[in-house]
């Protein structure tokens, strides 16, 4: 139910965007730097592909006093103004980031939070995305770039699942390629993100509670971080399926 109502709200946000606009400001180039994502990412289709932390330990993605998402991500489509947002990277029911109308945002207690000011997101292309919360204030960011709008909304404190590249049973879903997948219970600074969005950060860095760095073979997905919460692939994280997003690399 909480889904079907979330994205109502995108729906209703998908029209109010139309009637707004971006200045294009912020349109940084980030060449596909080799090392960070070189030697794997995965690939979702746009259509229901997924990984999960199905069932995460007790108070592990407890957001309340701060949190930071950041990925890669290379869309192979971008949906227009008139489409629904394609959630890529969160927990159901809580917060999530989305690709909508040609950029970037991110959804909590079901309000979009950052509107006011748009970065495109290019197809086919490297670029680096972040959200983060520090008790009061959310910031995006693209490619290290702060977005302008925030809001002040506030989290919602759920031990729900962790989802890359599609929430279960939403309608729309990413299509392109993810890698370098960080979930931190800490707002990273803008000088942070930009320090370490080109490079890996150690297992245990602190507030680093989940980090996907793509690689190797099979159902899991390994978590990096010295907490060791795997995600696996698909509807079955198991087994092959065909909600399985395909891994690719090296240089793709
Ligand atoms: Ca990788
Ligand atoms: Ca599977």
């Amino acid at each position: 139910m909480y889904l079907s109502r979330s994205l109502c709200v995108l729906l209703v946000l998908a029209f109010a965007s139309a009637c707004g606009g971006g200045n294009g400001n912020g349109d940084v180039d980030i060449a596909s730097p080799p090392g960070i994502r070189g030697t794997g990412a995965l690939r979702f289709d746009g259509f229901g592909e997924i990984a999960s932390i199905a069932q995460p330990p007790p108070m592990h993605f407890l957001f309340n006093t701060g949190f930071t998402f950041e990925a890669w991500i290379k869309p192979k489509t971008i949906p227009t103004k008139l489409e629904l947002g394609r959630p890529f990277f969160g927990q159901g029911g809580a917060q999530w980031m989305y690709v909508h109308a040609g950029t970037l945002g991110l959804v909590t207690q079901g309000q979009q939070v950052v509107t006011n000011d748009i970065i495109p997101l290019k197809t086919n292309e490297w670029q680096h995305v972040a959200a983060t919360y520090d008790g009061s204030i959310y910031v995006l960011y693209i490619n290290g770039v702060p977005l302008a709008g925030v809001g002040s909304i506030g989290v919602l404190t759920t031990m729900n699942a962790f989802h890359i590249g599609a929430l279960p049973g939403a309608m729309s879903t990413f299509h392109g390629d993810i890698d370098e997948i960080r979930v931190w219970n800490v707002a990273r600074s803008e000088a942070e993100i930009l320090a370490h969005m080109e490079t890996p950060v150690p297992p245990d860095a602190p507030g680093l509670r989940a980090y996907f760095r793509c690689e190797g073979s099979g159902q899991e997905l390994t978590d990096s971080s010295q907490h060791g919460v795997h995600a696996g692939l698909g509807s079955d994280p198991l087994m092959p399926d065909g909600d399985d997003p395909e891994r690719v690399g090296p240089d793709f």
